[in-house]
C-alpha cells in the first residue's frame, strides 16, 4: 500500500514586539525594540515547525518589513503550502519560486519551520539534515552600540568578567568618520589584547571616506571592517580590498549564493556575513558557504538580531560549516528584555552552545509568546480561527 504523504495543514504568522535592554543605534535605525516575525507550519501528523523572519529597522535595513512578511506570507505564500507533503521541503520551496519573487526573509522563515518539523519527526537535530554538526558550540561577538563610548567600554568590560563575549563589534557611521575612529579606537585601547574589536559601518560611508576610515582603523589596531559602503559597489569593495590590509566583510551586498559568486569572482572582499534571512533560507545559506569555501573566502556567521528560532537555527546550519574562521553574532536573545523559550539558550565561555534535542532542539513558552503578540486584543476574533495555532486561550 502506497504511504500517504503527511500533508500542511496550518501557516501562522506572529509579530512580537519586544523591547530592547537599551537603545541599539546602527548608521540606518535606533533599535528600542526589536520585532520578531515568527511562522509556525502545522501537518497532519501534528507536529509543528518553527521559524523566524525577523528583520531590522522596520523599512530601513531591507526591502521586507515585519507587516509585509506576514502579508505577503499569510495572502500569497500559505496557499501554495497547505496540503501539500511537508516531508518533501525542496518541493515545497521549489512551488513558491515562481509566484514569489524575492521574499527572502519570508522564504527563510517557511524553509526553516519545515526543516524543524521533518527533522523533529525523524528525530534528529535540525543540523543532522545538512549533514551533522561538526562543533557543539560556537564562539559569539557581542556589539557594542550604545552610542556612547564609556558605556561601550563598561558594557565590554562586564562581557569579559562574565567571560560571554570577547569579539566587539562597534556600529559606526553615524558621526564624522574621525570622530568614530577615535570613538573605536578608544574602546580598542581599553580592550588590548583581552578581544577582537570589528566595526560595522552599514553603508555609510562613501568610498573616499572609507578609504581614510579603513587606515585609520587599521593603524588603531582594528580587526575587520563590515560593509562600510553601498551595498551594490562591489567594484569599491574591490578597490578598498586592494588598498587597505585591514580585512574587508560583506554584509547588506550579499544576498545569498549569486551575490556570493559575483563578489567571491571579482575578489571584493576577504569575509562574507553569512545570513540565513538574507540567503532565502538555510540551504540558499548552505549555498553561499560552499562557494565561499570554492572561492577561499572566511565567513562569519552573522545576524539580523533574530529572536531564539532564527539564532538557532543559524547555529544548527553553520554548526556543518567546515571553517567559520571569524566565528558568529549570534547574541540577538541576548539583546532582548524578554524570553519566549522554556529554558533558554546557553550562552558560556564566550559561545553558544548547541542544545542536542530534534529539530531546532528548543521549547517555546506559549503564554510568553500569547503576551507579547501585537494582536493580542483582536485575539477574541482569531480565536473563532480553526487553523489557528497559537491563538488558541
Ligand atoms: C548587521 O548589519 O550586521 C548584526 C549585529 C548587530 O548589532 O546588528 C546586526 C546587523
Ligand atoms: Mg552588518
Amino acid at each position: 500500500m502506497p504511504i500517504s504523504p503527511i500533508k500542511i495543514t496550518a501557516v501562522e504568522v506572529l509579530l512580537l514586539d519586544v523591547p530592547t535592554i537599551r537603545p541599539h543605534l546602527l548608521s540606518v535605525a535606533t533599535m528600542r525594540q526589536q520585532t520578531l516575525v515568527l511562522v509556525f507550519i502545522r501537518s497532519d501528523d501534528g507536529i509543528l515547525g518553527y521559524g523566524e523572519a525577523t528583520t531590522i529597522g522596520g523599512l530601513a535595513y531591507g526591502e521586507e518589513s515585519p507587516e509585509s512578511i506576514k502579508t505577503n506570507i499569510d495572502t500569497y505564500m500559505a496557499p501554495l503550502l497547505i496540503g501539500g507533503d511537508a516531508t518533501n521541503i525542496a518541493a515545497r520551496m521549489q512551488s513558491l519560486r515562481k509566484p514569489v519573487q524575492g521574499n527572502r526573509f519570508a522564504k527563510c522563515a517557511i524553509e526553516t519551520a519545515l526543516f524543524d518539523a521533518h527533522a523533529k519527526r525523524l528525530g534528529v537535530p535540525l543540523s543532522t539534515l545538512f549533514g551533522g554538526r561538526i562543533v557543539d558550540s560556537l564562539p559569539v561577538a557581542w556589539t557594542l552600540a550604545s552610542g556612547n563610548t564609556e558605556r561601550d567600554i563598561a558594557e565590554a568590560e562586564t562581557m569579559l568578567d562574565l567571560k560571554r563575549h570577547r569579539i566587539f563589534k562597534l556600529k559606526i557611521g553615524l558621526r564624522e568618520v574621525r570622530e568614530d575612529v577615535a570613538h573605536v579606537a578608544a574602546i580598542k585601547r581599553v580592550i588590548g589584547e583581552r578581544g577582537s574589536v570589528r566595526v560595522d559601518v552599514n553603508q555609510a560611508w562613501t568610498e573616499t571616506e572609507a578609504m581614510l576610515g579603513m587606515h585609520m582603523l587599521h593603524d588603531a589596531g582594528i580587526d575587520l571592517v563590515e560593509q562600510p559602503i553601498a551595498a551594490g559597489n562591489h567594484e569599491g569593495l574591490r578597490r578598498l580590498r586592494n588598498q587597505n590590509r585591514i580585512p574587508l566583510m560583506a554584509d547588506e551586498s550579499l544576498h545569498g549564493p549569486s551575490d556570493a559568486y559575483q563578489l567571491a569572482k571579482h575578489h571584493a572582499v576577504d569575509v562574507f556575513a553569512i545570513k540565513i534571512t538574507q540567503s532565502g533560507g538555510l540551504t540558499g545559506a548552505r549555498d553561499v558557504a560552499s562557494i565561499a569555501e570554492a572561492a577561499h573566502v572566511e565567513l562569519y556567521g552573522g545576524t539580523m538580531l533574530e529572536g531564539a528560532i532564527g539564532t538557532i537555527a543559524s547555529a544548527q546550519l553553520f554548526s556543518t560549516f567546515p571553517a567559520l574562521a571569524w566565528g558568529t553574532e549570534l547574541f540577538g536573545p541576548l539583546l532582548l528584555t524578554e524570553e519566549i523559550l522554556r529554558t533558554p539558550l546557553t550562552y558560556k565561555d564566550f559561545s553558544l552552545q548547541l542544545p542536542t534535542g530534534p529539530g531546532l532542539g528548543i521549547e517555546l513558552d506559549e503564554d510568553r509568546i500569547h503576551f507579547l503578540r501585537r494582536d493580542k486584543a483582536s485575539i477574541k476574533e482569531k480565536n473563532k480561527d480553526k487553523n489557528a495555532l497559537f491563538a488558541t486561550r
